[in-house]
């Protein structure tokens, strides 16, 4: 009797973790441009990254479809026609499918495949690469693209397991769906994600109870259906669009006023933010300069909000708890909305305060908080994620000498340019923290790391050199600089923020994307590779 074949491990130039916006394009670059041997690993059964997994009702996009997309193709931007003005979950799913099967990506994807581990073999300067299933792989280059928002932060709240009714998290939504009609049902969480699928829930529910803990800012998104004028004007200005995503700070399509609040007239500057309500969206915040580096300004913003809020809602206890806003305007992601504040209107709606009286426990029956008991059916935990860093560190990845990131990390994410850490050779994080990642635009944050890591790679190649990583003195310097970019803001004011790790108990508090414009990065970036990778060390 022959023995059964053993477990081969497939040797690979490179492997990529995850088939979102950025796995896709690095697979792309790498197998296509670079003729490299390429696998990508996915845990979910398809495309898509955070969108594969957030189907909660009314998940859509912020940003603005005609630039929630590739443009490294001008075809490809001509040929995709949004529907809307700002893309809705299934329909980003059916454009990233669409991309995935033009450019023949999934023959080289395995699905439902979730990566447990990742050792860097110094000997052999590759990376060992092994998955929950127990497939093998080695690779010289590891790139991560595993998306900033993709671990669910399930908050742990004593008896949940006891609940006898459903729950479920936003970023974890059964296929299926959920029917929540004749439901008493429970929304914990007012970011950008309960901002969305609340107006949505209530539409079905029997009651549906909201447990706030920090009230937010949001502005009306005004979506709509695009029109056949603007579908065109996309097809013809693709060269446009995508210049301006790339030369404004936050990689949207929408240049920054150069007036400033503070020094405008008080009727006029009402006047502006009144237009900029009425034209909705993220370019809210875009109305004056001076928003998110003076606070002064930002007040005036914060104000004119909270009147809104208290114009909307006519039940003034209600409006009183929306409006207690504790951080400036966009210190947080700033939701935007369709008819978030108008639901509180609904008779079968109520709002409470979970900040004064805290969650205490989850009974069988329901949520109890400190000031008493809300009987439920179902609950929806819209709680978040363990952002930027928690997808990573969730993998056992480990650099030279057994160097685990978890532990290199320990007081928060550490490393240069948000592309590679220190002691993991030919490892690159793809919108890894320190990076401008969430507070950009996420796909030309994607476009412009997958590029500058894909050149990067064929710099190596072309010089028969072997390895790349940082210097630690660069480390150390470009995290003194994530830092001045933030606290050259108002974002570190608002303490509770994912921003800064604070939605996770336990989490290091470090401010983690980098705030200095997604521009100006892109500027760094390149006159880094342009001086022969200046703060990297190549062997
Ligand atoms: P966010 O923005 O982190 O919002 C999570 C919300 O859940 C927020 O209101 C939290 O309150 C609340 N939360 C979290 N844990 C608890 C507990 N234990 N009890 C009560 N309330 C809690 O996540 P989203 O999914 O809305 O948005 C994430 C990003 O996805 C978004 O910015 C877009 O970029 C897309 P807190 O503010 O922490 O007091």
């Amino acid at each position: 009797m022959t023995s059964p074949p053993e477990a081969k491990t497939r040797e690979l130039d490179a492997l990529i973790i995850g088939a979102g916006f950025s796995g896709l394009y690095q697979l792309l670059c790498l197998r296509d441009r670079l003729g490299l041997s390429v696998q990508v690993l996915e845990t979910a059964g398809g495309v898509g990254g955070t969108w594969y997994w957030n189907r909660y009702p009314g998940a859509r996009c912020d940003s603005e479809s005609h630039a929630y997309c590739y443009t490294f193709n001008a075809e490809l931007m001509r040929e995709w026609q949004w529907s809307e003005r700002y893309p809705e979950q299934p329909e980003i799913m059916r454009y990233l499918n669409h991309v995935a099967d033009r450019f023949d990506l999934k023959r080289d994807i395995r699905f439902n495949t979730r990566v447990a581990s990742a050792h860097y073999n110094e000997a052999a300067n590759r990376w060992h690469v092994r998955t929950e299933a127990g497939e093998e792989f080695t690779a010289t280059f590891l790139i991560t693209a595993v998306g900033c928002l993709s671990t669910a932060n399930v908050p742990n709240i004593p008896g949940l397991e006891t609940f006898a009714g459903r729950w479920y998290h936003t970023g974890q939504w059964p296929h299926e769906g959920v029917d929540f009609s004749g439901q008493r049902v429970g929304v914990v969480g007012t970011g950008s994600t309960g901002i969305q699928a609340i107006p949505v829930i209530a539409e079905t529910a029997a009651h549906l109870t909201v447990f706030q803990r920090t009230a937010n800012y949001s502005v009306p998104a005004r979506n709509v259906p695009l029109t056949e004028d603007f579908k065109r004007w996309v097809k013809e200005n693709t060269a446009e669009i995508r210049h301006a995503t790339r030369a404004t700070p936050n990689g949207h399509p929408f240049f920054i006023s150069e007036r400033l609040a503070v020094s405008t007239p008080v009727e006029e500057r009402q006047a502006l933010y009144e237009a900029a309500w009425e034209k909705g969206g993220l370019q809210f915040r875009a109305t004056f300069q001076d928003l998110l580096v003076d606070k002064e300004a930002n007040d005036t913003a914060a104000a004119f909000i909270r009147g809104k809020i208290s114009e909307i809602v006519t039940n003034p206890a209600t409006a009183a708890k929306l409006a207690d806003i504790d951080h400036p305007y966009a210190a947080k992601r700033p939701p935007i909305d369709t008819d978030y504040f108008e639901t509180y209107n609904r008779e079968n709606v109520s709002l409470v305060d979970v900040r004064a009286a805290p969650i205490e426990w989850i009974t069988p029956q329901g949520i109890r908080t400190r000031e008493g008991d809300y009987p439920l059916d179902i609950i929806v935990f819209a709680t978040g994620f363990d952002a930027m860093t928690g997808p990573l560190l969730r993998m056992d990845i480990r650099g030279r000498n057994g160097l685990l990131l978890k532990e290199a990390w320990e007081a928060g994410p550490r490393n240069y340019l948000g592309l590679q850490v220190a002691g993991f050779p030919n490892l690159f994080t793809v919108t890894g923290p320190g990076s401008p990642s969430v507070l950009c635009n996420m796909p030309v944050a994607i476009e412009q790391h997958v590029e500058w890591i894909t050149e990067c790679i064929a710099h190596l190649r072309a010089r028969d050199l072997a390895r790349i990583e940082p210097d630690p003195d660069a480390v150390d310097r470009w995290v003194d600089q994530v830092n001045e970019a933030a606290n050259a803001t108002l974002l570190p004011l608002a303490t509770h923020s994912w921003y800064l790790g604070a939605n996770v108990p336990g989490k290091p508090r470090v401010f983690m994307p980098y705030a200095g414009g997604m521009a100006h990065y892109r500027q760094i970036c390149s006159d880094v590779a342009a001086r022969g990778y200046e703060g990297f060390v190549l062997s």
